[in-house]
């Protein structure tokens, strides 16, 4: 394992590289253990590289077989090979050819890079730098190279073999039971983004006219006998296609889409050009074993990888720092798109809540780092909420700020401009400041800052002068290698509402045409004049900028906001902030005024009997109270979540009491009616149902299991089923032991739905937990080596169980560090993951904050450490 933990990869040493690959010839043939890999390379020196470098190429665990340049055999003395590198120190000063011949072995590949195997199936996963692992190369992504793959297999082994591009040449190799397919990609791409499959699959295909008329085969291949499972990510894909030719014009541009949903994978899925490969967690779905939410991710994720094929693919980054460049875009576009399929404000705030669940507690702890890092040491540890979630963020200011139209013709300058290119995130900016011919420096901060900025806004209202004026102030507080921060450019979309509830006019010289007022500097202000009446201020509409903000406003006016804004969200942020007070209050141990907890309940249970029904999704969000983890947050300091724990069940009782009735008639009234349909719509439904039960089971515990009993008993979907059994988790006894027994019984064979039966029970919040989960560690249908097994199970104890992983006898961190160690030697990657769970560590109280200092101590003090799990532990430290 390597131990080169120091060497860091800074932003400022980047220069072009020495060599360039124009044409990648590849024959692969695939063998269980042995598989032979012939590579030929066509070189030449780069002009922009030095004259006499060495050529130097990039390998992972390689053994060289054989070498040649233009044909001809290289002499042991003119190279060096070792597993990490080949380098030859006197290459030819012209374009040449070079030969390589290696051999890896795919079913010892347990890091799950480069090619190796699941279920049987030989696939590849090669962002970041996973190609190096398959064959010597520049392995960075400003090289561009055109690929043709020839793949060869026993036919019996892997009857099904798939590549970049386009099929060219199949057939049979004679006499030997082998078999071979030729692919070519005629689009010139970096390594990261090679991709080949080869296994027994089943497939389901459909045609697709591009909006030129140009015929594709969209396929997408699973386990044979899960072909029916398929359905909605092909159907998703067809949509998500359409989709960016309507609103980005955008069309697909190869022969066939191919998806290969495989078992043991890392990530999600991963954007190959024409050949994505997926967690099969995002492809597999049926009414019986997927839930809403899973189908909602389906989408999300197959729109995403699709999406790439322009942001990402046609333009690619010029080196990794650029990863948001990719990313940041790729999940604003994915974001639009489920808005546009779905409910727009409801998509909105579901996209706010994993911002501030991920982005903001990254951006708060030891992990914080800029959308675009400067340095890094192992770059599979930026694949971070920060740089998808936070990056989309920008682009979506960007788009407020500037206006749809311009941030469309922004849109078409860049993929214009930037097409085949190896991009920064300069370029594009630069692509919208040319369009609107605007300054777009300032903004840029937003790229180099970590951080969330904290926005303070106080309110004036001048009775005889009828102004209203709103101060306001940003801070951002300083994180690791930030000591001081410089103020930003922060969009601030906003209104004002009477304390009746109507809409007031909010327009003046400083408020943008759309409606932007810009905070750029630390303090500013803002008055509006003729304004009749005090208003409630309405700010961050659409949460226009991922800020915190603190508001000077009452619970009561909260509650206006509540019940009259138009701005759905900030409806929906009003409750959340009222509920949050109350929250923050008992936990702290501090007395609630019962005139506070009466006017949030009061506000629900008329929000219940007039809304709710009008959105039943929206009003489920409503009705859900901030987690243990939000609570966590906003106190932010020595945490005891075992008083957060608690404070929220009181909360959930109460709320639940005092609305029985109201929520009692919505259940009844919400009862399943039919064949199920995984529109959002008809999900809507389900989430409010579901949450209704949840606050009525709060209310009444005899009533909860009652009615969680008949519903698990009765539901003919997952996403009913799991919300009861989730609300049985949270009341100890045989009724959930019995459950927990049944759903085991009845899906012991599916692994995908056995995930969620672990995630359940590591989530239980009760001390007995952590015992569960260890023993849950020897089911048959767990394993340590598969990616989804482990975070269902630990990774869920870890980052959903608040409660049990901050034990205060520090056993869930030394849990946690047991783990991570074993993991480490199978999985660098997913064991680093795991180990971001420390990252709130030191949010704690003092006695839990020495046990997950001790236990970070202890995985960094272990030799032989991947660097995936060293970079993590030793900043997390730091
Ligand atoms: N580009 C992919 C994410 C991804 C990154 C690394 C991977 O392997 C370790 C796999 C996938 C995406 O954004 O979907
Ligand atoms: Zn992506």
């Amino acid at each position: 394992m390597r131990t080169d933990t120091a060497q860091i990869v800074r932003l400022e040493d980047y220069r072009p590289g020495d060599f360039l690959i124009d044409r990648v010839e590849l024959d692969v043939r695939l063998h269980p253990t042995a598989t032979r890999i012939t590579a030929i390379l066509a070189l030449r020196p780069n002009p922009e590289g030095r004259a006499d470098a060495p050529l130097r190429l990039d390998g992972d665990e390689l053994k060289l077989k054989a070498l040649a340049i233009d044909g001809r055999a290289l002499p042991a003395g003119e190279f060096e090979a070792s597993p990490q590198e080949l380098v030859i120190a006197q290459p030819p000063r012209r374009p040449f050819t070079l030969t390589i011949e290696t051999e890896i072995d795919p079913t010892s590949n347990t890091k799950l890079m480069g090619l190796y195997r699941s279920s049987g199936n030989y696939c590849t996963q090669c962002e970041a730098e996973g190609f190096r692992r398959i064959t010597y190369f520049l392995d960075r992504p400003d090289v561009m190279a055109v690929y043709t793959t020839r793949i060869e297999a026993g036919r019996d082994e892997a009857p099904v073999l798939l590549g970049n591009g386009n099929l060219v040449e199949s057939g049979d190799v004679d006499g030997t039971g082998r078999h071979f397919a030729v692919w070519h990609d005629p689009h010139p791409k970096p390594s990261y983004l090679f991709a080949l499959v080869g296994g027994r699959l089943g497939k389901i295909a459909k045609p697709f006219t591009t909006m030129s008329g140009r015929e594709v085969e969209l396929a997408v291949y699973v386990e044979p006998g899960k072909e029916n499972r398929a359905d909605y990510a092909l159907d998703a894909l067809e949509r998500s296609m359409r989709w960016d030719e309507r609103v980005f014009d955008r069309e697909y541009d190869l022969d066939v889409f191919n998806i290969v949903a495989v078992s043991d994978f890392n990530m999600g899925a991963m954007e190959n050009k024409g050949l994505n490969i997926f967690n099969d967690k995002y492809v597999l779905a049926s009414p019986e074993m997927a839930t809403d939410a899973d189908y909602a991710n389906i989408e999300a994720i197959i729109a995403h990888e699709y999406f790439h094929n322009w942001s990402g693919n046609r333009v690619t980054c010029r080196d990794w720092f650029q990863l948001c460049l990719k990313e940041g875009l790729t999940v604003f576009r994915d974001q639009e798109f489920s808005s546009d399929e779905r409910s727009r404000p409801v998509h909105r705030i579901a996209e706010v809540k994993t911002l501030r669940a991920r982005q903001f507690v990254e951006d708060a702890g030891p992990l914080a780092h800029p959308v675009r890092p400067a340095q890094y040491r192992e770059i599979n540890n930026f694949y971070t909420a920060t740089v998808y979630e936070k990056g989309a963020e920008i682009v979506r200011m960007l788009k407020t700020i500037i206006g749809d139209e311009d941030f469309r013709r922004g849109m078409d300058l860049y993929f214009e401009r930037c097409d085949g290119t190896a991009a920064t995130v300069e370029d594009f900016l630069r692509a919208f400041a040319d369009v609107t011919g605007r300054d777009l420096s300032h903004f840029a901060r937003w790229y180099v800052q970590s951080g969330t900025p904290r926005v303070t806004v106080r309110g004036a209202y001048d009775e005889g002068a009828k102004t209203y004026r709103l101060d306001f102030e940003q801070v951002t507080p300083p994180t690791p290698g930030q000591p001081v921060k410089e103020p930003m450019a922060i969009p601030v979309v906003l209104g004002l509402v009477a304390r009746d509830g109507r809409p007031l006019q909010a327009t003046g010289e400083r408020v943008s045409r759309h409606g932007v007022f810009m905070l750029d500097k630390t303090t500013d202000s803002l008055t509006f004049e003729d304004v009749a009446t005090p208003p409630v201020p309405s700010v961050f509409r659409g949460f226009s900028a991922p800020v915190k903000t603190s508001l000077d406003l009452s619970n009561e006016e909260l509650l206006v906001l509540l019940r009259h804004d138009t701005d759905a969200f900030n409806r929906w942020e009003a409750s959340q902030t009222v509920a949050m007070r109350l929250l923050v209050s008992l936990s702290k141990g501090d007395p609630i005024l019962d005139e506070d907890m009466l006017g949030l309940s009061s506000a629900l249970n008329s929000f219940i009997s007039n809304d709710a029904m009008r959105d039943p999704a929206f009003a489920a969000l409503v009705l859900t109270l901030p987690s243990e983890a939000d609570i966590a947050q906003e106190i932010g300091r020595d945490i005891d979540p075992d008083a957060i724990h608690h404070a929220r069940i009181e909360m959930r009782r109460r709320i639940g009491q005092a609305c029985r009735g109201n929520l009692q008639e919505l259940y009844t009234g919400l009862a399943d009616t039919g064949a199920y349909s995984p529109d959002a719509a008809s999900a809507g439904r389900r989430a409010l149902r579901n949450v209704t039960l949840d606050l009525l089971a709060g209310a009444d515990p005899d009533l909860g299991e009652r009615t969680a009993r008949e519903q698990f008993e009765s539901a003919s979907n997952m996403t009913d089923r799991l919300a009861s059994l989730n609300v049985l988790m949270t009341l100890p006894g045989d009724a959930r032991e019995h459950a927990i027994d049944t759903f085991e019984e009845r899906y012991r064979d599916e692994p995908l739905v056995l995930d969620k039966w672990f995630t359940l029970q590591a989530a239980i919040p009760e001390d007995a937990t952590l015992k569960r989960v260890r023993r849950l560690m020897s089911h048959p249908g767990f394993s340590i080596s598969n990616p989804n097994r482990v975070r269902s199970l630990v990774g869920s104890f870890a980052m959903l169980n608040q409660m049990q992983f901050n034990r205060a006898d520090g056993s869930g961190y030394d849990f946690l560090a047991e783990i991570v160690l074993r993991v480490d030697e199978l999985n660098p990657q997913l064991a680093a993951r795991l180990l971001t769970a420390f990252g709130t560590w030191r949010m704690m109280e003092k006695m839990r904050r020495s046990h997950a200092k001790n236990a970070l101590l202890r995985i960094a003090g272990k030799p032989n450490l991947s660097r995936d799990v060293s970079d993590i532990a030793q900043r997390s430290l730091e």
